[in-house]
């Protein structure tokens, strides 16, 4: 190998150490997995029934859902070492407060919604939210 062709893999192993520390950099924050993944398909019928999976640790993901209106739907929570305040979530629209168990399924049962609803989801604190629009 001469010196040059050296130079040239170095400068691209030290390329692909910064473009691996800024993906790391950038994923670190309490959005990683928003800004990380693809939106989930995360609205699945079943029999009629609507299901939504919305995954709760370090606030809300995904952030948006977009869902079918005039469904009975359930909502599923998942936790999964969930200790932050995403684990005490309030649903205004339908009165609901609880603490979601730490690591676990919380189903919420949501009579068919009209279109055009926007259904909110928040942490005790309000700092995180979700929102599922019905159309
Ligand atoms: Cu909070």
């Amino acid at each position: 190998m001469s010196t040059d062709n050296r130079n040239i893999a170095l400068s691209i192993v030290v390329a692909a150490v910064f473009i691996a520390g800024a993906i790391m950099f950038a994923g670190s924050g309490s959005n990683a997995n928003i800004a990380g993944a693809p939106p989930a398909n995360n609205v699945s019928v079943v029999d009629g029934k609507q299901f939504i999976t919305i995954n709760a640790k370090g606030g809300y993901y995904p952030r948006v859902t977009v869902a079918k209106a005039g469904l009975p739907t359930v909502l599923k929570m998942n936790t999964r070492g969930t200790f932050d305040c995403s684990a005490a979530l309030a649903i205004p629209s339908l009165g609901y407060r609880n603490m979601l168990p730490p690591s676990g399924e919380m189903l919420i049962d949501i009579p068919p919604q009209k279109s055009g609803t926007v259904m909110r989801g928040l942490c005790a604190m309000g700092m995180y939210s979700f929102t599922v629009n019905f159309n």
